[in-house]
């Protein structure tokens, strides 16, 4: 009895203490004098907030990009553009909707600003929108009818609004053009229900003697915190970071706490600099760079990439769509690599996906749900803290041939696995079959197929005890191209 008691009491004790560790949520400051060992143990309890968690569980996102270049045959417009041009003959947000459903997508960005000004929306900061288009006599709004359709549909809604913009006449005249921008951030944040993401580009295209427009980073975001406080903020925002290419590429080694600073902070450009960081370094969040810095912060990546060579739609791309093995290719090499895919299909001169990108969305949610819902590992698996050394074995269900291993950290407590190896036990002996570095929200590893009995994994170097809260394996089809 004394013994039992003892048992539970110590078992209660390690629950307190698991429970009880100290996190830090999104952003941190190193104490003055922190050593390198405390900077890296702060660094591996650097959490995501609520909502950035809850974007990355969405996994997979969608991008539309449609406006005036969709009818000029362009991807950056001058501003010049005749909003009179702007005339999809069957728009129809609710195809849009239900066809990213079928592949999976569980939010939509919609470009209701590009570069070139132009609004999709009846806005009161500008005619250069579609007012002044032939589009249901001037009395349509394209965020209204992705909005509802979203709403409709149980689909998440986001916008991207181009800072950059070369119609606006105060653009480069920095206390007009954001007081201009704010404007219509507010319209579009008030107006529309409840907005998921807000997408703020760093693109901007003027040249040398182009005008300079400094940006009101701390007035924009409060303005989208105040009016939406659950939206995240990408690019230029604090929330999500550019993976750095338009490839769909994330980094084998994919750090959501990073000391790259988001450049919308105070001092962040500088910062960046000193570390000699930018969007595209391919170390982001190493011990070598965290012992360098003051902070870190929890700035998850999005990959961004199109389904089509260009954003937006041209006719000339029909046969250019990828094609299903390299949509599936890039689910391994983003959501498979601690990223959220953000996938841009761009609808057509109609105002709809275009049959081929359709069929090919649809036969990406297909594979991915046939081959990526049922693990083959046999029995439940349950969360494993791991301290570096540590590893754990799992069963192949009989007969099952496996290529393909998922790995995922609790990261409500964290990122914190530095190195992982995989042994798989084929004819008596066991072989490392795959070897990575992190894993964080998601991992996925593809290896030869085999026929194992078991599957062992190994954590061999982490910042603090790593909390793996799932594996799994499956067996993916090849896909013929
Ligand atoms: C870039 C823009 O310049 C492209 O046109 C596109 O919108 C892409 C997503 O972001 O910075």
């Amino acid at each position: 009895m004394k013994r039992l008691l003892t048992a539970i009491l110590a078992l209660l004790l390690l629950c307190c203490t698991q429970t009880k560790e100290v996190l830090y949520t999104q952003h941190i400051t190193f104490p003055e004098g922190a050593t390198p060992e405390q900077k890296i143990d702060i660094a591996a309890r650097v959490v995501p907030s609520e909502k950035q968690l809850a974007w990355q569980k969405l996994e997979l996102t969608a991008f539309i990009h449609f406006g005036i270049n969709t009818f000029t045959d362009s991807e950056w417009g001058s501003g010049t553009e005749d909003p009179a041009m702007f005339n999809p003959t069957a728009l129809d947000c609710e195809q849009w909707v239900t066809t990213l459903q079928k592949g999976g997508f569980k939010m939509v960005i919609l470009t209701a600003k590009h570069h070139d000004g132009f609004c999709l929306w009846p806005t009161k900061t500008t005619e250069h929108s579609v007012v002044n288009s032939p589009w249901r006599d001037g009395k349509g709004d394209v965020v209204r009818e992705l909005s509802d359709a979203c709403r409709k549909h149980g689909m998440k809604f986001g916008f991207y609004l181009s800072p950059w913009d070369r119609n606006a006449k105060s653009y480069g005249d920095s206390p007009a053009y954001n007081t201009f921008f704010i404007a219509q951030l507010t319209e579009l944040l008030t107006n529309y229900g409840r907005v998921d993401e807000v997408w703020l580009d760093g693109a901007c295209g003027e040249g040398p003697n182009g005008k300079r427009q400094v940006y009101d980073w701390e007035s924009i975001l409060a303005t989208i915190n105040t009016l939406q406080p659950h939206a995240v903020t990408a690019i230029m925002g604090d929330d999500i970071r550019w993976v750095g290419n338009e490839g769909g590429r994330g980094r084998e080694t994919e750090w959501s706490a990073t000391p790259y600073t988001p450049l919308s902070h105070s001092g962040g450009p500088e910062k960046n600099a000193l570390l000699g960081l930018e969007e595209m370094s391919s170390d982001l969040g190493s011990r070598e760079l965290i012992t360098r810095t003051n902070g870190v912060h929890w700035y998850p990546s999005e990959v961004d990439v199109s389904i089509r060579p260009g954003w937006f739609y041209h006719e000339w791309q029909d046969d250019e769509v990828r094609t299903l093995k390299n949509l599936v290719d890039i689910y391994y090499t983003s959501v498979g690599r601690n990223s959220v895919l953000l996938l841009n299909i761009p609808p057509d001169r109609r105002g709809l996906i275009h049959e081929i990108d359709a069929q090919r969305i649809e036969a990406f949610g297909d594979y991915i749900t046939e081959n990526f819902s049922k693990s083959m590992i046999a029995g439940k698996v349950s969360t494993w803290h791991a301290k570096a050394g540590d590893s754990r074995e799992y069963i192949v269900q009989k007969g099952h041939r496996i290529n393909t291993l998922l790995l995922q950290e609790d990261i409500c407590c964290g990122q914190r696995v530095e190195r992982f190896t995989v042994e798989a036990y084929i004819d008596g002996a066991w072989r490392v079959v795959a070897e990575g570095t992190t894993i964080g929200y998601k991992r996925l590893l593809r290896f030869e197929e085999c026929r194992a009995e078991r599957i062992r994994v190994t954590i061999n170097e982490c910042r603090a005890t790593a909390n793996i809260s799932n594996v799994a394996l499956f067996c993916a089809a090849e896909i013929e191209e």
